[in-house]
């Protein structure tokens, strides 16, 4: 999977573009680095085997011009790109890292070198905590914390990467592996079984019958095309580090200990303490090789994972939930919720198009949404405050809700709606006029700007926005973007108050590094009678596919599909949708 490799390569040279004060550049090249970074299938395989043919395959990826397609083609046929190396030399060596940390930019970047000699994130880090930088001009105590809190963030993005990132290089290590006559049964295991969203390391399990088997098993994992180093090697365990950074670590045990050992090694460790303590109770002894009486050592159960926890005299639980947050309780009385399904979501409330910041036209995404089988699709383009993502003035929404509208009336198969993301502005105010949001089939709300509000700030300023009767869905609740921005102070008690009262619906945003409202809020938020609907907030074609990793968060928050709107039929929606009519 090269699409890390590429992305990172795009993303550098846009910073070193802009750093040299370069115009647009430095966008298009950033567009088109996250469009390589969020594809869902290896990049390497959409150039294929390259020439005219795979060029024009690259240059058909949302962003992604004659000139970018050229260097992605350099890189994966050279494995080098001239432009990138150019560039690179007119920097010195570390600048680039600098680049990552968020909150500080090119001119800042420059003037801490030229000032203090600031070349490493560790001499940024040294630098503000001995408070060299507040005296520099333009600079103040506050940058300082605010850079120390930067690093954080960014220290925090490096350790663990995110599950949308991981999963296809997880699935596509998983496959090789379940391809190999030696292997039984291959399972992905650990934190991205349980579609955390973020993980710290790939677990994968294999099963095979004899010690021979294994270590064709383990020789073949060690020396994968992608492995920069190998950490471990043993009969049944090994650790290797691929060149994007990811660790994954293969464990091989006999097939008739593959359900334990899947059960042991997909954890939470806290959900096998708690199982390993109901096992005792019941005199019985669990561990990675089964499930085994006390008194006589002898086994009763291990090749499959249901087994192991039927054994133990409870029910089967999804990976997703084994979290120690009162699974083991549940499944004790039969009283596991209904998990929301992957597949099942009908359509998306949250798409961007080129009208503002997306890549992809109108046609395009209703074209890609009616590949994914959806019934319906809303086109919601960013409102006028939002600049940079050319959010549109209200006469220019005006006439692109009727173009949607248009288009929706000449379309058969699936059903568009026109609406918008309108910013929720700093006085809680909605940033259209009420006739034009009345226009409208949904309005999705959401804070863009003055992310450093005081919490009462932010509180009644949302809550004011729930206060308009125009809107339908509060987006990304709580702003964060993980490894670039921590989520805003807010009272969210009072907001999922307020939404359940109003009959507003919160969003579980799928976006990668997004995931907003996350797993343990959206729980929350279902106590208080909340209901939700989950949305990629697609500004490609592509990124319409990050739908089931919304739906994992849904899970992992034992939402039900009555809880989650989007998994309705068109019929279903004027019931929770003002103006949709079908
Ligand atoms: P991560 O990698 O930090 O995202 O989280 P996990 O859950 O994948 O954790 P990892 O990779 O350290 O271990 C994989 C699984 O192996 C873990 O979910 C449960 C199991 N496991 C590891 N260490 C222990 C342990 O000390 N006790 C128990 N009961 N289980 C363990
Ligand atoms: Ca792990
Ligand atoms: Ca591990
Ligand atoms: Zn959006």
């Amino acid at each position: 999977m090269k699409n890390a490799e590429v992305a990172q390569l795009l993303y550098d040279i846009a910073d070193m573009l802009e750093m040299q004060g370069v115009q647009f550049k430095p966008g298009a090249y950033r567009k088109a680095a996250r469009s390589v970074e969020t594809l869902s299938s290896d990049v390497a395989e959409v150039f294929g085997k390259g020439g005219k043919e795979g060029r024009e395959k690259l240059m058909a990826l949302p962003g992604v011009g004659e000139s970018i397609a050229e260097k992605i083609e350099e890189f994966l046929t050279t494995g080098k790109l001239r432009y990138y190396d150019g560039l690179k030399k007119k920097f010195p060596k570390h600048i680039i890292e600098l680049m990552n940390v968020p909150g500080i930019g090119p001119k800042r970047i420059k003037l801490l070198h030229d000032k203090l000699g600031i070349k490493t994130v560790a001499q940024l880090e040294a630098a503000a905590e001995a408070h060299r930088i507040a005296k520099l001009p333009g600079f103040g105590e506050k940058s300082e914390e605010d850079i120390l809190k930067g690093i954080g963030t960014f220290r925090k993005g490096q350790e663990r990467m995110l599950l949308g990132y991981a999963l296809p290089i997880a699935a596509e290590i998983e496959q090789r592996l379940r391809k190999l006559k030696e292997t039984e049964h291959v399972s992905i295991a650990g934190s991205t079984r349980r579609m955390k969203e973020t993980i710290g390391d790939v677990d994968i399990l294999a099963s095979c019958k004899g010690s021979s088997a294994a270590a064709k098993i383990m020789r073949f994992f060690t020396t994968m095309p992608d492995v920069t180093r190998i950490l471990a090697k043993g009969e049944t365990k090994s650790s290797i580090v691929l060149k994007t950074g990811l660790q994954v670590d293969l464990r091989v045990v006999d097939d008739n200990s593959f359900g334990a050992a899947l059960q042991y090694f997909t954890g939470s460790k806290e959900h096998n303490v708690v199982v390993r303590e109901l096992a005792i109770k019941r005199g019985l002894k669990l561990n990675e090789y089964g499930v085994f009486r006390k008194s006589s050592n002898r086994r009763i159960a291990g090749k499959s994972e249901e087994e192991v926890y039927e054994a133990i005299g409870i029910r089967y639980m999804e990976p997703e939930i084994r979290e120690n947050s009162g699974e083991v309780e549940a499944a004790a009385r039969n009283k596991l919720p209904k998990l929301v399904q992957y597949g099942s979501v009908k359509g998306d409330f949250h798409c961007h198009t080129v009208k503002s910041d997306g890549s992809n036209r109108l046609e395009d995404m209703v074209t890609a949404a009616k590949q994914l089988g959806y019934e319906y699709v809303a086109i919601t383009d960013h409102s006028k405050s939002e600049r940079i993502a050319h959010g549109l003035p209200d006469e220019e929404m005006e006439q692109w809700l009727k173009q949607i509208k248009a288009a929706a009336a000449k379309e058969k198969k699936i059903k568009i709606l026109a609406g918008s993301e309108v910013d929720i502005l700093p006085s809680g105010e909605l940033d259209y006029p009420d006739d034009l949001l009345r226009k409208m089939d949904v309005v999705v709300g959401s804070v863009h700007s003055r992310f450093k509000s005081t919490k009462e700030e932010m509180t009644e300023r949302i809550l004011a926005a729930l206060d308009n009767r125009y809107l339908d869905i509060l987006a990304h609740p709580t702003g964060r973007m993980i490894g670039k921005r921590e989520p805003y102070e807010v009272d969210l008690k009072r907001i999922f108050a307020a939404a359940a009262e109003k009959k507003v619906l919160l969003e579980i945003n799928a976006y990668p590094d997004r995931t907003d409202l996350k797993d343990v809020h959206a729980r929350e938020a279902k106590g208080f009678g909340c209901k939700f609907v989950i949305n990629t907030d697609s500004h490609n074609t592509e990124n319409l596919k990050f739908m089931d990793l919304g739906v994992a968060i849904a899970r992992r928050a034992w939402l039900s599909p009555e809880d989650v709107v989007n998994t309705r039929p068109l019929k279903g929606l004027p019931k929770f949708f003002r103006k949709i009519k079908v």
